[in-house]
């Protein structure tokens, strides 16, 4: 074993130790660990500052109460977290989740990868993640608002525009961003930077609606067109139906391809015709409807995983959650002929499932870069607040595919420095690792 192994091996050891039940979030280290060995090879300051180690543990987390009544007369209590994870490159910078399943190891695999994701977009943001158990399916806009002020109500004194900036995620959009910053607002004053995502006309950023939808295009279609492939004329599955399927769907037919399939935690519907965009908006943002409400001559409604789905197609893009392609489905969409997995969603593949890609030569677009165009935005929208100003649709639009395309870039070549080949996987990890360890030697142990 080399000595850059052993090191590897003994930091997995203690956060194995220090959280055996986490297992995201052990999940989420030991595919990063399992690359980087290169890059702690080629310099013996990473070991010599213990850098992994510092790396791994949070700087901060967050865990509150979240008291509120719902329109009902009950009394909720839901918890609450802001996962703090990194600021070597700026301030803290993530979403917030509102989901049942949300818990501290998921927060803190999402906080972590966010770290490196935030440094591949080379602007100076940090790594943090929040959110809370908080279902939201189904209440009424009333019962988020109440939510909502109460979720912020703690959460105010520990965020700032120059000091942790939430966003949306999974069950947060504009809608509970704008709850969000009006609570903030009472409480502390009109500081439009201390979110982002937030609608349009209370300054938010045009374009961040759309942006990691558009921007998971951009990436995939730029690794494409490096392995002389392209999206036009080809078959794609787009797991979700949510914000970031929504927007990559759109995308995809833009750029030629077809969109036979999107799903929901239900089903999917099936439709070889493509999705019909308009539709799936109308159902999805304007309705707040099942994907069940599709019903369209030619498609089909269908219970299960999209991912069991048996027929041929090309491009599979995973928007929905963590660990939706597992082993088994990631075989069964080798077998159907897919040559290429790009992630909107963060960790939507296990560690088996990318072991097959890998294996397999499959084009892997890898969460950490080809999802970054959200977070990417969202800083473009905190330059937009700060000089007190507005950039149109094409102009951010425009900002946003130059950063895929560089992230694209600066993965192929740590590819060739480090002769990995197409392994973009690994591209990716030893990338994002060498800014934030650098960046971490050079503010000494803090
Ligand atoms: P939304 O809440 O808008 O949509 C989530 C979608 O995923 C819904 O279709 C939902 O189905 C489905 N889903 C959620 N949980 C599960 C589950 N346990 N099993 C199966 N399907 C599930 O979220 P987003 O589109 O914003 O987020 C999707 C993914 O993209 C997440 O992994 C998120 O972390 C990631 N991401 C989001 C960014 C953003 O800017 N919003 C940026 C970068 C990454 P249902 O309605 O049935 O729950
Ligand atoms: O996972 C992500 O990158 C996001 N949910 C977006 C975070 C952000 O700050 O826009």
């Amino acid at each position: 074993m080399t000595a850059a192994k052993e090191y590897i091996e003994s930091v997995y050891q203690k956060v194995e130790l220090r959280g055996p039940h986490q297992k995201e979030f052990l999940q989420a280290v030991r595919e990063f660990f399992n690359t980087i060995e290169p890059a702690i090879e080629n310099n013996p300051d990473y070991i010599k500052w213990n850098v992994l180690e510092q790396m791994v543990e949070p700087e901060r987390i967050i865990t509150f109460k979240i008291p509120w009544m719902d329109q009902a007369g009950n009394v909720q209590i839901n918890k609450g977290y802001r996962v703090q994870f990194n600021s070597a490159n700026g301030p803290y910078k993530g979403g917030l989740r509102f989901h049942p399943t949300v818990s501290e190891s998921i927060l803190k695999f999402l906080g972590f990868e966010q770290t490196f994701k935030n440094s591949l977009t080379g602007l100076p943001i940090g790594g943090g993640k929040g959110g809370s158990d908080f279902n939201p399916k189904g209440k009424s806009d009333a019962d988020i608002m109440r939510f909502c002020q109460s979720f912020m109500t703690e959460l105010y004194r520990h965020i700032g525009p120059q000091l942790d900036v939430p966003a949306g995620d999974i069950g947060v959009g504009g809608r509970e961003i704008g709850y969000l910053y009006g609570q903030y607002k009472r409480l502390v004053g009109p500081e439009t930077g201390v979110l982002t995502g937030k609608p349009v006309v209370m300054n938010g950023s045009l374009g961040r609606t759309e942006a990691t939808g558009y921007g998971l295009v951009y990436y995939t279609e730029e690794m494409l067109q490096a392995n002389n492939k392209s999206f036009s004329g080809q078959k794609v599955i787009v797991s979700g139906s949510g914000n970031v399927a929504i927007y990559t769907i759109e995308k995809v037919h833009e750029y030629g391809g077809t969109v036979i399939a999107c799903s929901d935690s239900n089903g999917y519907i099936y439709d070889e015709n493509g999705i019909d965009v308009a539709l799936l908006k109308d159902i999805k943002e304007v309705r707040r409807e099942r994907l069940t409400s599709y019903n369209k001559e030619g498609s089909r409604y269908i219970e299960g995983s999209v991912w069991d789905l048996e027929v041929a197609y090309d491009i599979a893009l995973p928007c929905a959650t963590q660990n939706e392609i597992d082993g088994e489905k990631a075989e069964k969409l080798i077998h159907n002929g897919a040559y290429c997995v790009s992630e909107g969603a963060n960790m939507p593949s296990t560690l088996e499932a990318v072991d097959l890609y890998i294996e397999n030569g499959i084009l892997y677009g890898p969460a950490k870069a080809a999802n970054a165009g959200g977070v990417a935005t969202s800083t473009l929208e905190m330059a937009q607040n700060s000089a007190h100003g507005h950039w149109t649709m094409e102009q951010v639009d425009e900002k946003l595919k130059q950063i895929m395309v560089n992230i694209f870039k600066s993965v192929n070549e740590t590819c060739q420095e480090y002769d990995l080949g197409n392994n973009y996987l690994a591209g990716v990890n030893i990338t994002s690792f060498v800014k934030i360890a650098d960046a971490m030697i050079h503010q000494g142990i803090v």
